[in-house]
């Protein structure tokens, strides 16, 4: 039986075994290099996996800073004087909430978030964030969206906004202007450069951002340099899938250009992000596993005396015990529960703080709070190389709020602080405003000549001037050869083309034109054979920063697979969201770069809108220009693949994004038109507009042109064919390939019932709904001034009876039913997709020309112009049933 004097003699032995190796590794370090000790331990390791160790991948290093002192730079400024400038920052990013909401009630805001991440800013505004007036190319800044009010006191500070300013915090449409809540472009074009409230969005977009910067870089159309991506994160937003889904995108590119700093105040809004478990660690493995260069940035430098005395491991052992809910118990803890709880594990621990009182251990700060601490990992994250970096930093949420939510799972959503909370946070940051009137948490602004301005503005000054700044400026552009366009407008003669072809055929033109050739972007995701777009590898190139290091299969082949470091395909893999993010750089950059690049995004139309909905929006608010080609779309019209992937919704969500242009067309002239005014529009033009384009896989021949206006085309509607005989006033709408079934449709009636419609191609439901919507809010708003709508110019007042048949839901038609006059009735594909044939599907759905037929003379007889007997027959001739079934039925 082991006695207790066995036990203790064995825990001394191991002890000094410990001792033994700890001074062996010390002496390696200090004698031969950190190298040196790396070899040993990796030497170790080997040896220890070959005697059958489990060495299974952690990723995870001890919980303490990535840095050690040893490695640390001192710091290059004024503490003090920055102190001051924080503090003065904090004080006015929290009064701007709390009398946002003094104002008006509920108008919301954030305190806590910059609360916690003042320093990460600041000690990035004073010493590394550049803003390009110096000739550099400005680093790129994703703010975190809840730390506005920080960023706007900044600027407060810096003479770039006013007090006014300040004052309408989310009151956008005071008198004078006011600042929007989060980063938005589309609100405040001179000043936010990208938005990224949308959790998640910042990530990703923040990652394909810096790729892009490469992909500039490699094609020549900017400067090689050193600007920097720096996305600022929270650790709740790392959740978001689309944060961590493109991770390992950066380090196969090696983007040492790109920097996360994630903000690990441990909580998100309704209270611990890992409360069971660690977030920093969870992240640090995640990071490492996906290949990125992770910097821990854990303690403040009140912490390294302690680390000193920890020769043991057992204050880094301690740490790496807790959960997070724990940790952020200590934030709201009295030094006598820290020292039994936290440090009173260990006897060693526990002795390290004996000198120590209970206030001193309240005070010990957390990494991200302390800027020496964060200015060497941000040293180092600038100089790395070969590779993105993130920097995991701890710090406290509502950090200097007190009771009023330091560390309280509350604090998220604290946007009130009374008089006495108020008097603390002046307290505790030494603001210089008396008790007088504090209570309405006035704004505190230093002198124009005190030594913080001068500090603040010379560091900014050397840095290059102000950040965020988003430039808005107009790029010279020529408008590609007009004959790439005008080819179209040729029938095709007995040639069946579809529009995917059409519009691919386009592109290779565009991509070799003088003009625009090297501005072009396709981007796909992983779908250009699909759409017919596999010549473009050999003739363009997939883009790839290292070129080709291999020998593809197909080498021998005309189209082979071709990477290139001057590649122009950005071939994204299966990811819509990468795709849309590589979209959106691309898309802004006549800002970011004044460069005109025009993206050219072809994907499967039921993966546009539907799946990266949220992607495009905010590439709207962002202001991006360029293409989206939803292929393959139309419910029936893409047969074979079923439920998941026939697209009958995507023209009824577009209908709701403002910066989006929809067209739906169905001839090669139509396309070539609307892909010509897109760049004229976007490019010539420099209007922050996206258009959307749906392409088809159906091939049928294609028309000439007829002779109608190039406008109507673009204005969403005109009249394919006027019949002079059309007694009823009768008119057959048609877009995409259901234009065919409604010509065909046409026809049966022309030649069957002695019928005589007009035929209308409607390109764009969105723009006749935009049109007619913006007349009818305007002749309400306006007495006697009176407008038309495109609409009503093309069809006059007299009423008559209208069929517009789609591929699309039946929404999408009627959202204009009600700017007809007359009757209007919508055909379309409600319902889920089925795999089958295009002309099972068309009368599964009811969108064939038959039911076109059948529909309009039912309503011709309802309105008595044709009898019964005609419909009877028309029935048996067309065989239409009563007892289908209902497509739309679940
Ligand atoms: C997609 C999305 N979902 C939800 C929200 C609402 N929301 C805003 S902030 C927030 C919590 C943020 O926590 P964290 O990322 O940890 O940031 P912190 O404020 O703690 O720095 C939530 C849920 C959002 N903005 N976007
Ligand atoms: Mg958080």
């Amino acid at each position: 039986m082991q006695t207790d004097m066995d036990t203790n003699d064995l825990a001394r032995d191991q002890e000094t075994e410990n001792r033994e190796w700890i001074d062996s590794i010390d002496y390696i370090i200090e004698n031969e290099g950190y190298e040196r000790a790396k070899e040993i331990l990796l030497l170790l390791q080997t040896r220890s996996q070959m005697k059958g160790i489990d060495f299974t991948y952690q990723g995870n290093t001890p919980y303490i800073n990535t840095i050690p002192v040893s490695k640390e730079s001192p710091y290059p400024g004024s503490r003090e004087m920055e102190r001051k400038i924080k503090s003065i920052i904090r004080w006015n990013a929290m009064a701007m909430v709390v009398r946002a909401n003094k104002e008006s009630e509920g108008i919301g805001g954030h305190i806590s978030t910059y609360a916690s991440s003042a320093t990460l800013y600041e000690v990035g505004f004073n010493h590394f964030f550049r803003g390009g007036d110096e000739g550099q190319l400005p680093d790129m800044i994703y703010f975190q969206g809840h730390a506005s009010p920080g960023i706007y006191a900044r600027s407060f500070l810096e003479g770039r906004l006013t007090e006014k300013d300040l004052e309408n915090f989310r009151r956008e449409l005071k008198p004078g202007g006011g600042l929007s809540s989060y980063p938005h472009p589309r609100s405040m074009e001179n000043y936010w450069q990208f938005p990224t409230v949308s959790m998640g969005l910042g990530p990703i977009t923040a990652i394909y951002q810096a790729r892009f910067n490469r992909y500039l870089e490699d094609k020549g159309l900017i400067p090689k340099s050193d600007q920097k991506v720096w996305a600022f994160l929270g650790d709740g937003e790392m959740d978001e899938p689309e944060s961590m889904g493109a991770l390992t995108l950066a380090s196969r590119e090696e983007l040492d250009n790109l920097i996360f700093v994630v903000n690990c105040n441990l909580q998100r809004l309704d209270g611990p992000v890992r409360g069971n478990g660690s977030i920093v660690q969870e992240l640090e493995s995640a990071f490492h596993g996906a290949g990125w260069n992770v910097i821990k940035v854990m303690h403040g430098q009140d912490w390294d005396p302690l680390f000193e005395k920890d020769k043991d491991g057992l204050l880094a052992r301690r740490f790496g015990e807790l959960v997070d809910g724990q940790r952020q118990r200590y934030i709201i803890s009295t030094g006598d529960y820290i020292r039994k709880d936290f440090f009173g594990k260990y006897g060693q621990t526990l002795k390290m703080v004996e000198h120590y009182s209970d206030e001193q251990l309240v005070k010990l700060s957390r990494g991200g709070h302390d800027p020496l601490k964060v200015y060497n990992a941000y040293k180092e994250a600038v100089n790395h190389r070969g590779g993105p970096t993130v920097i995991l930093t701890s710090t406290v949420k509502g950090y200097g709020l007190g009771e009023a939510g330091e560390g309280r799972n509350i604090t998220h959503q604290q946007k009130k602080l009374n008089e006495d909370e108020l008097k603390y946070f002046r307290g505790r940051f030494g603001i210089p405003i008396s008790d007088e009137g504090i209570g309405k948490a006035p704004f505190y602004k230093p002198a124009e000549d005190s030594e913080e301005m001068k500090y603040l503005l010379e560091k900014r000054q050397k840095l290059g001037g102000f950040l965020p700044k988003r430039v808005s400026e107009k790029v010279r552009f020529e408008m590609p050869d007009h004959n790439i366009f005008e080819e179209f407008s040729k029938d095709s003669g007995d040639k069946d083309v579809a529009t995917t072809m059409v519009l691919v055929q386009i592109l290779t033109k565009l991509l070799k034109d003088k003009n625009v050739g090297k501005l072009i972007v396709p981007i796909v995701p992983d779908e250009s054979r699909t759409f017919g777009m596999d010549s473009l590898f050999r003739q363009v190139g997939i883009y790839s920063h290292k070129g080709q290091l291999y020998e593809p299969v197909d080498r021998d082949s005309l189209m082979y697979y071709k990477e290139a470091v001057d590649g122009a395909i950005l071939e994204e893999g299966i990811n819509e969201a990468g795709s849309m993010s590589s979209f959106i750089a691309a898309g802004i950059s006549h800002s970011t770069h004044g460069v005109n690049a025009i993206p050219f995004f072809i994907f499967y139309s039921m993966f546009g809108f539907q799946r990266v909905g949220d992607l495009i929006w905010a590439a709207g608010d962002v202001r991006a220009r360029g293409f989206m080609i939803g292929g393959t779309s139309g419910r029936t019209t893409l047969a074979g693949e079923g439920l998941q992937h026939q697209d009958g919704n995507s023209h009824l969500l577009a209908l709701t994004y403002p910066s989006v242009k929809a067209y739906d067309p169905t001839f090669a002239y139509e396309v070539a038109i609307i892909v010509e005014e897109g760049i004229k529009e976007m490019y010539l033009e420099g209007k922050d507009v996206i258009y959307y384009i749906t392409v088809m896989n159906e091939k049928y021949p294609m028309p000439a042109k007829p002779p109608c206006t190039k406008e109507h085309i673009l204005k969403g509607m005109y009249q394919f064919r006027y019949e002079e005989n059309n007694v009823h006033n009768l008119n057959m709408l048609g877009s995409g390939a259901i234009l065919n079934e409604v010509i065909k449709a046409a026809d049966i009636l022309k030649g069957d019932y002695d019928i005589h419609p007009h035929v209308w191609s409607v390109t764009s439901y969105k723009n006749l709904y935009d049109d007619a919507r913006e007349v009818v809010r305007y002749n309400t708003l306006n007495t006697d001034k009176k407008k038309e709508s495109h609409i009503r110019f093309l069809v006059g007042d007299q009423p008559g009876l209208f069929i517009a048949a789609t591929d699309y839901v039946k929404a999408l038609p009627l959202s204009v039913a009600t700017y007809f006059p007359g009757q209007f009735l919508a055909l379309g594909t409600d319902g889920f997709g089925l795999s089958e044939t295009r002309a099972a599907l068309r009368d599964h759905f009811e969108v064939d020309a038959k039911h076109i037929v059948w529909t309009t003379l039912m309503r011709l007889r309802d309105n008595g112009k044709i009898d019964d007997s005609v419909l009877a027959a028309a029935r048996k001739k067309l065989g239409i049933r009563s007892d289908k079934i209902n497509p739309a039925a679940v």
